[in-house]
């Protein structure tokens, strides 16, 4: 401690440039526009090195493997060493009663000040006996570790909602964090979150040394306030009525929306369709695959994942969804089709006018 930020990155041989591009990717990240680069500077200019612990319970540590693959190295390599990250069972050198005086030490010297990032659910039947760690259950190691801190992180669906170790019957009683501490907790779900949105959720906490603003489900809202269905360059075809019936069917290779074969994107909230994943390359959906509503609580539970589920809970949009299917596919509609129906037809015909040129072209390219 007592370094600032920059002091640390100069340590660590990085050059004021570096410093700069740095502090202009985290005021982007953390959400500031432009004008804050200066301000954010400055910040980490004189801003002691936050402390900060990285706890895994009920896990499979794709959550840290996300997170070091963030479209900018240099940030997740300025931010894991100017976090100051005293304690990660998965990253840092020290092992056994040293790693356990590392977490005591950063919690008891930094009381207030710390941040602790939380990846896994938490197994609370039986005594708490199926997460383990240096003789002590996750759960009393949470309560813990969570008394002083000034922001609590969780990580992924386990620490958001349980997840798949949550899954019915839920032998283990894995729980997540929320429901363990008494404090606000900022959700990011996903299996696992996307890499940016935890940079970015860090970066906001270092930069302005606040909580983001959250959704009613703890969720920073600037990347889960609308849906994958939302952002998705899939739904001019969901509008129009044009599905995929089966994987490998025409309308699949033609890119046509993946409703039909369970995608849930209608009833998900991430940031997938707009930041994307591995550097803003695809997502699950522009792979061809549904998504399965990896952010949602509960989203083992509401399978069979490729099946398009009428019951599936909260769906508003089913009926909707399922009229303008018909409707696109009936030929008597002319004359009682309401405005959006029109328009989706009129769509639907521009679509398919377009695919019959592209089958033409096909037909005409010589073998
Ligand atoms: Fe959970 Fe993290 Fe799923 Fe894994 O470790 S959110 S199991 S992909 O990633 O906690
Ligand atoms: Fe995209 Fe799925 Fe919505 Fe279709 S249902 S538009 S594939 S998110
Ligand atoms: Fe998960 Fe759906 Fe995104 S499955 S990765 S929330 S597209």
């Amino acid at each position: 401690m007592g370094h600032s930020i920059w002091q640390a990155m100069q340590q660590k041989g990085y050059s004021r440039r570096d410093f700069l591009q740095f502090c202009t990717v985290a005021a982007a990240a953390a959400g500031l526009g432009s004008s804050a680069v200066a301000e954010v500077v400055s910040a980490f200019e004189k801003k002691a090195k936050p402390a900060v612990v990285w706890m895994h319970f009920q896990e499979c540590t794709c959550c840290s493997e996300s997170f070091i693959r963030a479209s900018h190295p240099i940030v997740i390599d300025a931010l894991l060493d100017v976090m100051s990250l005293n304690y990660t069972e998965t990253l840092m050198a020290a092992a056994g009663f040293q790693a356990e005086k590392s977490l005591k030490d950063t919690i008891t010297n930094n009381k207030g000040k710390y941040i602790v990032l939380v990846e896994g659910a938490v197994p609370t039947k039986d005594g708490g006996v199926y997460c383990m760690i240096g003789g002590r259950t996750a759960e009393e190691i949470l309560k813990e570790v969570s008394a002083d801190a000034a922001a609590i992180v969780a990580w992924g669906s386990c620490a958001s909602n349980g997840c798949i170790q949550a899954a019915k019957p839920n032998p283990t009683g894995a729980t997540p964090i929320h429901k363990l501490v008494d404090k606000p907790v900022i959700n990011v779900p996903g299996c696992p979150p996307i890499a940016d949105v935890m940079m970015g959720v860090v970066t906001h906490l270092l930069v302005t040394g606040q909580v983001p603003a959250l959704d009613s489900l703890g969720r920073p809202k600037e990347f889960y306030g609308r849906r994958v269905h939302d952002t998705c360059y899939r739904r001019p075809n969901y509008d129009a009525g044009l599905f995929v019936e089966s994987f490998d069917d025409e309308n699949a290779r033609k890119g046509f929306c993946l409703y039909k074969v369970g995608c849930r994107g209608p009833v998900t909230y991430n940031a997938c369709a707009v930041t994307k994943w591995n550097e803003g390359t695809s997502y699950p959906i522009q792979s061809g695959h549904g998504c399965i509503g990896c952010s949602e609580a509960g989203f083992w539970d509401n399978q069979p994942f490729y099946q398009h589920l009428p019951s599936f809970p909260g769906f508003g949009i089913e009926r909707t969804a399922d009229t303008i299917g018909a409707a696109v596919g009936a030929a008597t509609l002319a004359g009682v089709a309401a405005h959006a129906v029109v328009t989706n037809i009129r769509k639907h015909k521009v679509i398919a006018e377009v695919h019959a040129e592209e089958d033409k072209a096909e037909e005409k390219e010589p073998e």
